[in-house]
């Protein structure tokens, strides 16, 4: 059984939710909520650190929980979790389940009205006794009327896709290690780089006569095989991700890769293409006739239609195929082009490692600068930083750069976009900084003419540099926040400013079809981790993933430019 970090995090959540239900010290529930938050934002996966002292160490996680990762990784079990589920009834844990409750909700309607199921609320909703309760005003009644109306479960359900990667990579060691299987891919928007999954589409290569797919009932994450033949099957994974598998013979693979890949839309696109030639192509070849003219692999497939081969995140039937077929696809960012992170956070406000601790991790990222952007004090960030404190990590920065070779460290913030536009730091201030990223934190709610306004104020000040995670979208959380996206992306471009492509896994904020609107409108990108630890650097890879969804190449990438580059686009954006 093979533990992965979001099972731990959802764990450590449930218990949370639960001890909350049941009343407990919101210390405890508060420890289990943080734990789970740092869980989730480790790209180490918890069930390799072997040690566990390594565990221990792990910043917000005590002896207690560290205790507790180690037990549910060992044996696959939680005893403190069995417990609780069996304290709170399982009609009351389906309460929870309903969007708009949350454990205090969830205590408030056990304790006063002995609701312990949705049947039970349902009820009470009817009979008006729900509207007794504080808080339950006539807003939040008719939304969970709503919200009971939807049968459970029926809701499509995407993960995030370092969330499938998580139980995607492992999966593929697995079967690649499988008798017969020569190349395993896994196609489908996961191949993509969709920034969510709705399954995985598994394809395998192997010579007829060999039977890999009986080693996916062995898996241990494959919760229930639903269908299974010699060639196909269907399944669902642990964490609920429906799999798809196909096993082709070597000479299909590449059609076979092509057809699973998709999107859908693109692959109706390029056999229309074939057939406006004469030929055919299915997931086991391009034919003409009955003979095989391509289908070995991707490329001899588009090479045979008269196009370039076209990276998988391009695939999406967004004109990719009229580029290929001029042989105008753009080339594409990748990782290696980066030379700098300017939006990366220390110990001096919300993050957990120290300025040169941060500054040694991006070292070896192979980066040579980083913009140490920690975040302005204004409300919910505890720690953030004010004018005076700013003025001394300046001077810690410029006595660390004075020690660095082929490094440096810009001067910066993140500063909080108030409810008016203003932002939480006085020009003054921000004018002694190298970079000015400016982000919203609060007020997600305002309606869309407001939430412009907002931001389009905020970017006429004069040393804003970079606008943070544009849509405010969370995934698995909250979707974007009401804006005129189009509006704020022609405000940067007239500014002369920069849009960011915030890479932490479940914000990639902005998306692929914006960034893309964003290119097209000659606004540049700044790529950036957002790294809150040293370990958060590598979220990077999955940031420029996104950018290459939305087309992004390396000229488009304002941290794709050496540092002298940068500096000159940065200061070129001051009024
Ligand atoms: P997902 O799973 O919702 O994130 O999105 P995909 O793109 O992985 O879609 P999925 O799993 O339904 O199918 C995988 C690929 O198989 C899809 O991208 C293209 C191909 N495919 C599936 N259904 C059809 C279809 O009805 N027509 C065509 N042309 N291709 C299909
Ligand atoms: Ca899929
Ligand atoms: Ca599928």
């Amino acid at each position: 059984m093979s533990i992965h970090n979001t099972d731990i995090a959802d764990a450590f959540d449930e218990i949370g939710d639960l001890l909350s239900i049941q009343g407990d010290n919101a210390f405890r529930v508060r420890a289990y909520r943080r734990a789970a938050q740092i869980v989730r934002g480790l790209p180490r996966q918890l069930a390799e650190m072997t040690d566990s002292s390594e565990l221990e160490r792990l910043p917000g996680i005590g002896k207690d929980l560290s205790g507790k990762i180690a037990e549910f990784v060992k044996t696959g079990r939680l005893a403190a979790l069995e417990k609780l589920r069996r304290q709170v009834p399982s009609g009351v844990r389906d309460l929870l389940a309903l969007p708009a409750m949350g454990p205090a909700r969830v205590r408030a309607l056990v304790s006063s009205l002995h609701v312990a199921s949705r049947a039970d609320l349902a009820r009470a909703l009817a009979a008006g006794r729900v509207g007794e309760l504080r808080g339950f005003g006539p807003v939040l009644r008719a939304k969970l009327e709503r919200e009971l109306a939807v049968k459970p479960d029926d809701t499509p359900h995407r993960l995030p896709l370092s969330v499938a990667a998580e139980y995607a990579e492992p999966l593929r060691r697995y079967l690649a290690a499988v008798g017969g299987v020569e190349r395993v891919e896994i196609a489908g928007s996961y191949r993509r780089g969709r920034d969510t999954v709705g399954d995985l589409d598994v394809l395998l290569s192997a010579p007829p006569g060999t039977e890999p797919i009986a080693a996916l009932e062995q898996y241990p994450d494959v919760r229930e095989v639903t269908a299974s033949g010699a060639t196909k099957a269907a399944g669902i994974l642990r964490n609920g991700l429906g799999l798809d598998v196909r096993v082709v013979p070597p000479e299909s693979f590449g059609a076979a890769l092509q057809y699973f890949t998709g999107s859908k839309q693109h692959g109706i696109h390029v056999r229309r293409r074939a057939q406006e030639r004469g030929l055919k192509l299915n997931e086991y070849g391009l034919f003409q006739g009955a003979k095989r003219i391509a289908g070995r692999t991707e490329e001899g497939v588009y090479e045979r239609l008269g196009l370039s081969w076209i990276a998988p995140e391009l695939r999406e039937d967004r004109g990719e195929i009229e580029a290929a077929q001029h042989h105008a696809l753009p080339a594409l960012i990748e990782r290696a082009d980066l030379r700098g992170d300017l939006h990366v956070h220390s110990v001096a406000s919300d993050g957990q490692d120290s300025l040169e601790e941060m500054v040694a991790a991006a070292r070896r990222q192979k980066l040579s600068y980083i913009a140490m952007t920690d975040h302005s004090k204004y409300l919910g960030i505890v720690r953030g930083l004010d004018a005076d404190r700013l003025e001394r990590q300046g001077e810690a920065i410029d006595a660390l750069n004075g020690t660095l070779r082929g490094f440096t460290v810009l001067k910066g913030a993140e500063v909080d976009i108030l409810e008016d536009g203003r932002l939480a730091l006085p020009d003054a201030v921000l004018g002694k900084l190298d970079v000015v990223v400016i982000a919203v934190h609060s007020h997600f709610g305002l309606p869309e003419a407001r939430q412009t306004t907002r931001i389009l104020r905020a970017l006429e000040r004069p040393n804003v540099s970079i606008l943070a995670h544009p849509s405010g979208r969370v995934l698995g959380e909250r979707g974007p926040y009401a804006l005129d996206l189009e509006r704020v992306i022609d405000a940067v471009h007239a500014r002369g400013c920069f849009l960011e492509v915030n890479s932490q896994p479940l914000r990639l904020d902005l998306d692929d079809i914006h960034i893309k609107a964003a290119i097209e409108r000659g606004v540049r990108l700044s790529i950036a981790s957002d790294a809150h630890s040293i370990d958060q650097l590598v979220n990077l890879e999955g940031g420029v993933r996104q950018a290459r969804r939305g087309w992004a190449r390396k000229e488009d990438v304002l941290n794709a430019r050496p540092l002298a580059e940068a500096r000159q686009l940065l200061r070129g954006a001051r009024l």
